[in-house]
């Protein structure tokens, strides 16, 4: 499939013909949008509208400015109050399961929200096998944007989504060989990492969680130093 309009709470993109290789001169969009916000907001007498999540996701929006629904078409059908507001909002969540792109003239390019190709929403822009643990958005969309030169092509990309609560840089895992101190996914949170014996850790031993919703850094990789112990473990 090359491009879409995609629906949470979750799912799978990959590149075209995946996992054999993908076209060239290939321009695939994809645009990604939480839905499941139902559960902040259950349904219940003149709230109906709430079944709407994009309905929902404006008015609330706006409740959390002003707590109360000016934007609504009809306001007489909703009694909408500040206590209806839920405190988050649902966010997309996207890993990197299988990344090979050819390196420098096809790109995997990730941003905030529905503008596609807007340079001031752009995450990252992905070539070669390099990728981010997790890219979080900051709003409940996010698009993809995948493009190919006229020669070359390598095996492609399979990347999940899922939505989760704003407010957090999601699960970003434990490295192979390692263990992981610390729990909590959500902004100032920090995750401490360290390697089995025989094994070196590379990258950075501690990552936070900041306010974009991105981690501080990649989890790090556990190399092995002692190949005749390293076997064993
Ligand atoms: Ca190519």
């Amino acid at each position: 499939m090359c491009g879409g309009q995609l629906r949470g709470p979750n799912g799978v993109i990959t590149s075209p013909n995946y996992p054999v290789q993908y076209d060239n001169n290939a321009n695939c969009t994809w645009v990604i949008t939480a839905t499941d916000i139902s559960k902040k907001f259950p349904p219940q007498g003149p709230h109906s509208h709430f079944q709407d999540p994009l309905f929902l996701f404006t008015l609330q929006t706006r409740l959390d400015d002003s707590g109360c629904c000016p934007l609504l078409q009809n306001p007489s059908v909703v009694h909408c109050r500040l206590g209806d507001a839920p405190a988050v909002v649902q966010v997309i969540k996207l890993t990197f399961e299988d990344f090979d792109l050819e390196r420098g003239y096809d790109t995997l390019t990730v941003g905030d929200g529905e503008v596609v190709g807007d340079q001031k929403t752009i995450f990252h822009v992905l070539s070669g096998t390099t990728t981010p643990d997790l890219v979080v958005s900051t709003s409940h969309q996010m698009w993809l944007n995948f493009k190919t030169d006229d020669t070359s092509g390598s095996l492609g990309f399979k990347v999940s989504y899922e939505e989760i609560d704003q407010g957090s840089c999601g699960d970003p895992g434990i490295p192979a060989y390692g263990k992981r101190e610390g729990t909590g996914f959500r902004h100032g949170d920090r995750l401490y990492f360290e390697c089995l014996p025989a094994f070196e850790l590379v990258g950075k031993k501690n990552i936070t969680c900041q306010k974009n919703n991105q981690w501080s850094a990649k989890k790090p990789s556990c190399v092995c130093k002692l190949l005749n112990v390293c076997t064993h473990a």
